[in-house]
């Protein structure tokens, strides 16, 4: 009893000691360029593309006003990865969590980063404005890890202030945001996903390291900002923060004879793991330290798209050493590179090996051991089947398990509030424990789980035509998952149920469902499961937490459910309110 007196008083001690932080995210029409084409109008976060970075520190009550300046266009911002316990209704889900703001209205996200460190993103959640909408949200796990507060002790810091995280030691870090570029406007590639022309996902014209490329060197003209430079001090360790602000492609991303060893994935800290490029899908975050230990002065970081049809990428950015501290310029994106010019002092171009199924995700291994047995079986299991398929107005959508996505008119969380919402009921829950139905409940048109459940989500990834498999990027909201075992083809419970192909998991928000074809034939037309992934989740936050691919135009096009989780226990609709 009095251990748990103690306990409970560090933990007060924590929580008073937590600091309120507030940030302004102004969403607004700009005309940007950021791979020296063409100037398009997008929408953007306080007129930058990416959005201004917010730092905070774990537990931190953040305080955040998104505010819609845009006169013809709804929108709601997400924190990507942030589980919001108990604040649901600043997770940003349109109307799911909030209803969309409408133009000139604002809407105040309250809620407190309780427990989780390391590096997430916000983007919009509204069409496919994060395309352009999106910006870095670091969590710093105190002020050892906290480059400029650790620094405010040291005014003049030539000599390096050494930062600290969990077990591992580094100089400074810098952010690597990977985004993609349309020329197209967002409204025309809107219109052409949702529409009765649709004809397959078009990649990106340009991929975009904090911002910025060149989409033809022989066309870009002066004025254009070109290529990010990564400034870096010679013979020092460096955090990188790669974070996959992707809407479609998984990036490979990789620095010309530097070594990679990745420490963390989706904000969690994992043991080291040395690999020379990184597989970034939509959404995923990751951290890498990397030692400045070559001899020239810069070195191209560069991508290239896996699983889908563009072969090549013209994702560039340059790694450059510089003498002095003073010299370094940390702010994200906003150094202009002429490697043009320049491209005499740059060395090499990274390679990419070919793809590999799951890539290093089986071998990575948590620093912090997590709660759950993942050998032991769950309290039940969801098989999600999504197919795509053409409607009779000639539209592309995705169902899952044959269920077309809804549109809500009240959002969710409205009829919660007001007591409008069909009651949380135990009979979809229990036809899926007799395996007699996929668990959704049709009155809801969410999956309804209970407080305390352990569930398994086999997600399938199925052909879009004859042999033609490609992977999804599935992301929880709310919770984390952990992904413990794949296989090819179909999912078949009594002979899978107890394959464990990840012997030690890692907790994630974003997993890739990579393709595995290897039980193909090549002449089975569209809709065939063609590989699975199995997603650990345990039900510990209620709310009405969307689940989804996280390609934009998929997502849109319907391959996203909402998990219901104990919404009969949910009792905190309070603090958040739209002016
Ligand atoms: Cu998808």
């Amino acid at each position: 009893m009095r251990e748990k007196c103690i306990i409970l008083l560090l933990l007060l001690c924590t929580l008073v000691s937590a600091k309120v932080r507030k940030f302004e995210l102004n969403v607004s029409r700009a005309s940007v360029n950021p791979d020296c084409s063409t100037s398009v109008d997008k929408l953007v976060v306080n007129g930058q593309f990416p959005g201004p970075p917010i730092r905070v520190k774990k537990n931190d009550h953040v305080h955040i006003i998104v505010r819609n300046h845009v006169h013809n266009e709804t929108t709601t911002m997400h924190f990507h990865g942030i589980n919001q316990i108990g604040s649901l209704e600043a997770d940003g889900m349109p109307n799911v969590t909030q209803a969309p703001i409408q133009p000139g209205h604002e809407y105040h996200h309250e809620f407190q980063v309780i427990g989780q460190s390391g590096t997430y993103f916000y983007h919009a959640h509204v069409g496919l404005q994060e395309d352009t909408i999106q910006g870095p949200f670091i969590v710093y796990d105190d002020d050892d890890s906290w480059p400029e507060e650790s620094n405010h002790h040291h005014h003049h810091d030539n000599h390096h202030h050494t930062l600290k995280d969990g077990p591992y030691k580094y100089d400074d870090e810098r952010v690597l945001m990977l985004s993609e570029w349309w020329q197209q406007t967002a409204e025309a590639r809107v219109a052409y996903v949702m529409g009765d022309n649709y004809k397959g996902s078009v990649p990106a014209d340009s991929y975009l390291i904090n911002g910025r490329t060149i989409h033809n060197t022989s066309t870009a003209h002066g004025s254009c900002k070109k290529y990010s430079a990564i400034d870096v001090l010679p013979d020092k360790t460096y955090r990188l923060r790669v974070i996959g602000g992707l809407s479609f492609s998984t990036l490979g991303i990789s620095i010309a004879r530097h070594t990679m060893t990745v420490i963390e994935v989706d904000g969690n800290l994992v043991k080291p793991y040395e690999t020379n490029y990184l597989q970034v899908t939509s959404g995923q975050r990751f951290s890498v330290l990397v030692k400045t230990d070559q001899a020239h002065e810069s070195y191209f970081i560069g991508t290239k798209p896996y699983y889908s049809q563009a072969s090549s990428s013209n994702g560039v950015a340059i790694f450059r050493y510089v003498k002095h501290a003073s010299s370094v310029d940390r702010q994200l994106g906003d150094r202009m590179f002429d490697a043009v010019a320049k491209n005499a002092t740059v060395l090499d171009q990274p390679t990419f090996p070919a793809s590999t199924s799951q890539w290093i995700f089986p071998y990575l291994q948590p620093v912090k051991r997590s709660h759950l047995d993942f050998n032991k079986p769950p309290d039940r299991t969801i098989i999600i089947t999504p197919v795509e398929k053409k409607m009779k107005d000639n539209t592309t959508r995705w169902l899952i398990n044959d269920h077309l996505a809804p549109h809500w008119k009240t959002p969710l969380i409205n009829q919660l509030k007001a007591g409008t919402r069909p009651a949380f009921n135990m009979t979809a829950v229990a036809l899926n424990m007799e395996n007699k139905g996929d668990g959704y409940d049709d009155h809801l048109q969410t999956y309804p789980i209970l407080h305390d459940e352990i569930v398994d989500f086999v997600i399938h990834t199925t052909t879009l035509g004859p042999g033609a498999c490609i992977g999804h990027p599935w992301h929880t909201h709310g919770h984390p998952h952990y992904t413990i075992a794949h296989g090819p083809g179909a999912y078949d419970h009594k002979r899978d149920a107890s394959i464990r192909s990840y012997p030690t998991p890692i907790e994630r928000d974003t997993s890739f469902i990579f393709p595995d074809d290897s039980r193909l034939t090549m002449g089975q037309g569209g809709g065939v499961p063609c590989g699975w992934t199995k997603l650990r989740f345990h039900a510990t936050n209620p709310g009405l937490w969307a689940f989804h691919c996280h390609i934009t135009s998929h997502m849109l096009q319907g391959m996203m459910t909402v998990l219901e989780v104990a919404t009969d226990r949910h009792h905190n609709a309070h603090q958040h309110h739209q002016h």
